[in-house]
């Protein structure tokens, strides 16, 4: 399995140093935002890591290699290239042995991560159950990846274009915890609230490492989602963006869009609406989601 993954100069010293490492995502590069700002909040959010003592690892799938840690070319690569895969876990062999391009999703950058010893992941939002369910089964595999592979994933809650109840419950089921940070809520992304209360709920980072800790030791399989809700400042109206969503997964219905394309879709159309609000509220979030995922993994190696 060793000969897949190669890792950056970067991460390879920090595993050698024992250093906290976060693990970066690459379809939210690819296919969540648009050029330039993609790379600019690609390049920030790993300053922001390395700003709080920990060593970023962004991941993706080039020239048949899973790549813990990219170059600054690369990250370009993901964001410019017009031909990158959305990779999943059923895609993940696939792009290896045909040495495309890939970006990683949650679920695939989860398996990853595993692979390469990481246990912490830093994102925006992770896919769930959507909504209509009941006519098109759309639930991502990202859900799937949380009920069995040990990474904890910070991020701030799920967009709505989802339908938040049934993924909170699907995450029950598969035995997931959602841990609010310093919230009893779950975040709905762009909005701090959803109206969903939580089982769970943290204080500290110090406080998240030690139920990541317990759960290692317990031989728990499974993920955690820490749930960190976007600053007030950056956030958007729940009214506001709610009718954008709306109107956005209409539209996408209306076209037919189904399967893999279904969320990048909703995701373009969303910033469209907004005339580019979105965007802004998605890179601020994704910045805090770092700084929460740094200190988390910093807290955790001083257990
Ligand atoms: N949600 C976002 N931004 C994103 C994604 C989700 O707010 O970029 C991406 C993540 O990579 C996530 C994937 O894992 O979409 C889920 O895709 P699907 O719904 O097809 O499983
Ligand atoms: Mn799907």
């Amino acid at each position: 399995m060793k000969q897949y993954i190669e890792f950056s100069q970067e991460v390879q010293q920090g595993m050698d140093n024992n250093k906290p490492i976060v693990a970066l995502e690459s379809t939210i590069i690819s296919h969540g935002m648009p050029y330039p700002q993609n790379v600019e909040m690609a390049k920030n959010v790993e300053q922001i890591i390395r700003n709080h003592g920990a060593i970023p690892a962004t991941i993706a799938l080039i020239n048949g290699k899973i790549k813990i840690g990219l170059e600054s070319e690369e990250l370009t690569l993901l964001a410019k290239h017009d031909d990158v895969a959305k990779v999943s876990r059923r895609d993940l062999a696939e792009i290896i042995a045909t040495k495309r391009i890939g970006a990683t999703t949650v679920a695939s950058t989860m398996i990853c991560a595993e692979l390469a010893g990481i246990q912490f992941f830093v994102t925006g939002g992770i896919g769930g159950v959507h909504r209509g369910v009941e006519h098109t089964m759309d639930i991502s595999a990202d859900l799937e990846e949380l009920g069995q592979t040990n990474v904890t994933v910070i991020c701030a809650g799920a967009k709505s274009i989802l339908d938040l109840p049934k993924t909170l419950e699907y995450l029950e089921t598969k035995g997931v915890p959602v841990i609010g940070y310093q919230t009893e809520e779950l975040p709905a992304f762009f909005t701090p609230e959803s109206g969903i209360k939580l089982n769970s709920s943290a204080d500290s980072p110090e406080t998240i490492a030690q139920i990541c800790k317990a759960k290692n030791d317990l031989a728990l399989s499974g993920g955690i989602v820490v749930a960190n809700p976007v600053p007030k400042t950056h956030a958007l109206s729940k009214s506001y963006i709610d009718r954008i969503i709306t109107d956005a997964v209409q539209e996408a219905e209306e076209k037919g869009i189904s399967g893999k394309d279904s969320t990048p879709f909703l995701l373009g159309k969303i910033v469209e609406k907004s005339e580019g609000k979105s965007l802004e509220t998605n890179i601020k979030l994704v910045e805090n989601n770092a700084v929460l995922g740094a200190k988390i993994a910093v807290a955790f190696t001083q257990l």
